[in-house]
């Protein structure tokens, strides 16, 4: 037997629960090689320090991997900050004198920052099904060259097939308004300035795997699914053919997804209403050079509209406003432009999580007018691991834009998300 690994989601943000798919799709791989994996999910647990060390008592581990899929909530509103309780649960390894790996979807935003606050051994950033088995050969080999591994060089192991729903409690979560999880690639070529996702190296599966996948979970009873891509349409072709593919099999399942309002046609709608997706979350930013970058405009968002009806797809805006040097007749544009073309919801973000390495970070940066306009003070050496958001409005403004229209709600002033809608 190989190397032991402990694989802990500390993830307990739950409205709503997610499952820790990260820590299982890299089960299948580190087994693959012959490791012995366990993974120890926090995210309902009353006492999460006890547990841990309870479970670090019972057996002895060659590594730890910690999951850090969230920094904070990233919603300015009633904000989250999660790395003070995982830094109490990395604290609980340090005398055990095992290895610490992190990895995830926000330690991959500030690796470096995140690495040195919870001041672990190693890690790596963007996917691990083939970085962490490789990281594993260097680190026993003693031939690391780096502390952190990119994750982006290695993309995915398109020939897993993910038979999932074993290591990790499914009904917790699906009883707690949990659906489940499951993604056809990795990465996002956009470019929105403020997005840690932006420009990473896209990588698919192969369909006939996933389909594998879904029919396992469809076949152990869960009919209710969320996409966990960055955004569907990254390769219009593909989506189409993942679509068709899934409609053809006629699971008795619905399925939602997170889609940007570039590549699309007719088609994708049509075969994304064969396939059984009843909601669609549209990512746009009012920000009209941001909409030139991922190239689009107010056409396309009223023709996606407009196919969603014809379709019987819900479509949920989830919209981005005030971006700095975007101006207030900008923000009325757009919200006049949804009254008009109604979707189903409008979630409105007007703060701005600032994420070191964007270029939203390098206007801030270089512009001591915009640091007039943060949620905290600016600092010297700032690493932007604290919340900290740009935003040019005040809450009131945006309401009476609104004007009562229960279309629209402000991002994070209520709970819930848009599949509880
Ligand atoms: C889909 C999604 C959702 C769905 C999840 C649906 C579901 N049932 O799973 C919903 C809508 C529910 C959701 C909610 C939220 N989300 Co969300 N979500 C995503 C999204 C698009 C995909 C996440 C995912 O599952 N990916 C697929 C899996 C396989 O990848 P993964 O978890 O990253 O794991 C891989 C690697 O990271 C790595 N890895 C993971 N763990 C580990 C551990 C070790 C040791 C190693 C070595 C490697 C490793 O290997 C894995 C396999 O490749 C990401 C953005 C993104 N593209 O990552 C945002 C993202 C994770 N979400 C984010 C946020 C903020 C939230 C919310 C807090 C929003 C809110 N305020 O309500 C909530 C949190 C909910 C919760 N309980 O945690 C942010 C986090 C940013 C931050 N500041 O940290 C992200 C990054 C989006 C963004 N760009 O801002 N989300
Ligand atoms: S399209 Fe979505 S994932 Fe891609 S860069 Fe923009 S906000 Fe990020």
């Amino acid at each position: 037997m190989g190397l032991r690994i402990l694989l802990i989601n500390p993830n307990r943000m739950r409205s709503p629960p997610v499952i820790p798919i990260g820590l299982e799709y890299l089960t299948a791989p580190l087994e693959k090689q012959g490791y012995d994996v366990r993974i120890v999910d926090l995210c309902f647990s009353s006492s999460p320090i006890e547990d841990l060390e309870n479970y670090l008592r019972k057996e002895k581990f060659d590594i730890v991997g910690f999951s850090i899929r969230n920094i904070d909530s990233c919603i300015y509103f009633n904000n989250e900050y999660y790395l003070p309780e995982f830094k109490k649960l990395i604290d609980c390894v340090k005398p055990h004198k095992i290895p610490i790996i992190l990895g995830g979807a926000g330690f991959s935003a500030m690796p470096n920052e995140i690495l040195e606050y919870l001041q672990a051994d190693y890690g790596i950033i963007g996917p691990g099904e083939r970085a962490f088995p490789k990281f594993l050969e260097a680190w026993q080999a003693d031939q690391l060259e780096n502390k952190i591994f990119n994750g982006w060089n290695y993309g995915l192991d398109d020939d897993l097939i993910q038979l999932r729903a074993k290591r990790v409690d499914y009904q917790n979560y699906y009883s707690n308004e949990g659906i489940i999880g499951f993604s056809t690639h990795a990465g996002c070529q956009n470019q929105c300035p403020y997005c840690i996702e932006a420009g990473t190296r896209v990588s698919f599966r192969k369909i006939p795997n996933i389909l594998k996948e879904i029919e396992h979970l469809v076949n152990l009873g869960y009919t209710h699914f969320h996409l966990c891509d960055s955004e569907f349409n990254s390769d219009l072709n593909y989506s189409i053919d993942f679509c068709n593919a899934l409609a053809e099999k006629s699971f008795p399942l619905k399925w939602t997804l997170y889609m940007k309002p570039f590549p699309y046609n007719e088609k994708l709608f049509r075969v994304l209403h064969e396939s059984n997706a009843y909601l669609i979350t549209l990512s746009v930013d009012s920000d009209k050079i941001t909409q030139t970058l991922n190239n689009y405009s107010y056409d396309d968002l009223a023709k996606i509209i407009e196919l969603c009806n014809k379709y019987k797809i819900e479509v949920a805006i989830d919209l981005l406003t005030g971006y700095p040097y975007e101006t207030i007749d900008s923000t009325i544009e757009i919200l006049k432009f949804f009254q008009k073309n109604r979707p189903k919801t409008v979630g409105i973000s007007f703060y701005y999580r600032i994420y070191k390495n964007t270029s939203l970070e390098n206007s801030i940066k270089n512009d001591p007018a915009l640091q007039k306009k943060l949620t905290r003070a600016y600092m010297e050496k700032e690493n932007f691991l604290e919340p900290i958001f740009f935003s040019q409005y005040e809450q009131d403004d945006l309401e009476e834009i609104i004007a009562g229209d229960q279309l629209f709600r402000i991002a994070g002033v209520e709970a819930g998300v848009n599949y509880q809608l």
